[in-house]
């Protein structure tokens, strides 16, 4: 049987991190591509010389050259610029764009059939432009930001209740930036609703400190974060490649559903081979609609301020 071919563009914190939980899950054989010479050849051989240690197999390859990506069953798209402190994700418009704009027309060329996964920030407007420059159905692009947001909710009710994370789960909707909309109505621990086991005040607190995850990171760190979201990536090409029909939350072209039409928001859908199989639409109360359409809002106001760059 042919093994997958995943393909990560942006061999740097995320992508070099996404590469290693790729390969230690044994999702396929991994091609690592970046501007700068010998660096993904360098992390590569890396990381192929842990697998006698850590017992798994795969072809890893670092390289330059869009040619070694050909016939990528997923491209990773993490290439761009990261936030320093004091910086938004919006901040990244411009030099993203230009970057994400390049990355692509490459990949797609060498590429037809893969699914592409987006990463780089503003996560919701780079999958659009994904979606705009690739020319690929719908369901062949895809953002990663709310298994990321939802994974930072998970982790701070776990710790806030002392209970194991593997029983909280957590769904967070909306654009990956400060209008995020974390929801605690369909946030549980085994099954519970948090809203049955903490007090509003403390998970106003957690929805609070989810919304401001990505910036308390590039704050402590002086860079944005990269384990946390290379496993959510991972998950993702995960979901794909083995077909699981997992439902997560991620950036998904919308075209009515939620009411929102036209644009790339944090949905919960079915991901599985083929990509996005389905955008699952939850009920929602007025309040939690609207702070889904202010959301939504705050996406297309910087589409349309990349259309004029
Ligand atoms: P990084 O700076 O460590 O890595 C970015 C890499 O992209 C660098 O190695 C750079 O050389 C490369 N690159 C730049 N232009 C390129 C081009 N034209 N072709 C190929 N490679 C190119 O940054 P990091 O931390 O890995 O973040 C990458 C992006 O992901 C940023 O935009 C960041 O904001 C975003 N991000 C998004 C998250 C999400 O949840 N969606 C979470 C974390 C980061
Ligand atoms: C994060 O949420 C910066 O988007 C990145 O960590």
């Amino acid at each position: 049987m042919r093994r997958h071919k995943i393909s990560i563009i942006g061999a740097g914190n995320v992508g070099a991190t996404c590469a290693h939980w790729a390969a230690v899950k044994e999702l396929g054989d991994v091609v690592l591509l970046d501007v700068i010479e010998g660096m993904p050849q360098g992390k590569a051989l890396d990381l192929a010389q842990s697998g006698p240690v850590e017992d798994f197999d795969g072809v890893f390859v670092g390289t330059n050259d869009y040619k070694d990506t050909a016939g990528s069953d997923v491209i990773v798209i993490t290439s761009g610029m990261a936030r320093k402190p004091g910086m938004t994700r919006e901040d990244l418009l411009e030099a993203n764009k230009q970057i994400v704009t390049k990355v692509v027309s490459s990949c797609v060329e060498h590429s037809p059939g893969a699914i592409l996964v987006v990463v780089t920030n503003p996560l919701d407007t780079m999958t659009y432009l994904a979606k705009h420059v690739s020319g690929f159905p719908k369901n062949r692009v895809l953002g990663q930001a709310g298994v990321l947001d939802s994974a930072r909710f998970r982790t701070f009710v776990a710790m806030e209740l002392g209970v194991s994370v593997e029983n909280v789960h957590a769904c967070v909707l909306g654009g990956h930036g400060d209008t995020m909309v974390p929801l605690p109505r369909y946030s549980t621990v085994a099954g519970i609703p948090i809203t049955h086991l903490l007090s509003k005040e403390r998970i106003d607190a957690i929805v609070e400190r989810t919304r401001d995850g990505g910036g308390e990171i590039v704050r402590l760190l002086g860079t944005s974060a990269y384990y946390a979201p290379a496993a959510s990536v991972a998950e993702m090409v995960e979901a794909i490649l083995l077909d699981q029909n997992r439902i997560l939350p991620c950036s998904a072209y919308l075209q009515g559903q939620y009411g929102i039409d036209g644009l790339y928001v944090g949905v919960p859908i079915k991901l599985g081979a083929g990509g996005v199989k389905q955008v699952i639409e939850i009920e929602l109360t007025d309040e939690e609609r609207a702070a889904l359409h202010r959301s939504a809002a705050a996406v297309r106001e910087l589409v349309e301020a990349m259309k004029q760059l």
